[in-house]
């Protein structure tokens, strides 16, 4: 067990918006653990566990999987790091993940990342990633921008309004943006 809570980042934005490549040089330069909400989803799918068709089939659909059980993979990463600091990629994506993140793990996030990018955008670097993934298609990619818009765009607002908002205009190179995100991570010394 810790002995104070770690620090948490929620790092928020649409499907494409390039949250994995940015947590990837922030764990570079600040030694943060990345937790893909997203990548643990896809782990229990490929480790054939009790829930992972179902998950699949969310997926697929572009739907967000039930909280707990979303909640209680990112509470086990967690728990089970030595790290006392952590990028929640891809999470909360409602408010019902949000309530039910606070419900079981009791804490709020420290800081929380918007990466702003446009739809056209969007569209674009998912359907040239060409890695695989199920939900890398068309008719996939509008239900998520469209689960986006309407469930995850309250939970970004909510934190605004809570002052823990930082949004990140997601387009340019990905060193263009990261230089963006950079200070903000330097100025919490974590
Ligand atoms: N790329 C990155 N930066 C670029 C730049 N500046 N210029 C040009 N190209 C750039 O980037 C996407 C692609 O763009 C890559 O090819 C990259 O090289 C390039 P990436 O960094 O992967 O973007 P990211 O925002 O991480 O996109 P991702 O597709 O992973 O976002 P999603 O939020 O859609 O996916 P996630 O894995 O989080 O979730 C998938 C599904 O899981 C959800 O739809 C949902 O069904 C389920 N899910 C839940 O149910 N609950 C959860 O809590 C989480 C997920
Ligand atoms: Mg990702």
């Amino acid at each position: 067990p810790r002995e104070k809570p770690p620090f948490i980042t929620f790092v928020l934005g649409g499907p494409g918006s390039g949250k994995g490549t940015q947590c990837a040089k922030i764990v570079e330069t600040f030694g943060f653990t990345h937790l893909s909400a997203g990548d643990l989803l896809r782990k229990e799918i490929s480790s054939n566990s009790e829930n992972g068709a179902m998950i699949l089939n969310m997926i697929k659909e572009g739907k967000i999987v039930p909280s707990d059980m979303t909640v209680k993979l990112i509470q086990r990463a967690i728990e089970s790091s030595e790290n006392d600091k952590f990028l929640i990629d891809g999470f909360p994506r409602s408010e019902e993940n949000r309530q039910t993140y606070e419900r079981i793990v009791g804490e709020e996030p420290n800081v929380v990342l918007f990466f702003d990018c446009p739809e056209e955008e969007m569209v674009k670097r998912v359907l040239s990633r060409n890695q695989g993934r199920v939900d890398d298609n068309i008719d996939t990619m509008r239900k998520r921008l469209e689960v986006f818009t309407s469930l995850n765009l309250p939970v970004i607002n909510y934190y605004s309004e809570k002052g823990k908002l930082y949004k990140i205009r997601a387009v340019g190179t990905e060193d263009e943006i990261f230089e963006q995100v950079h200070p903000i991570f330097a100025a919490f010394e974590v």
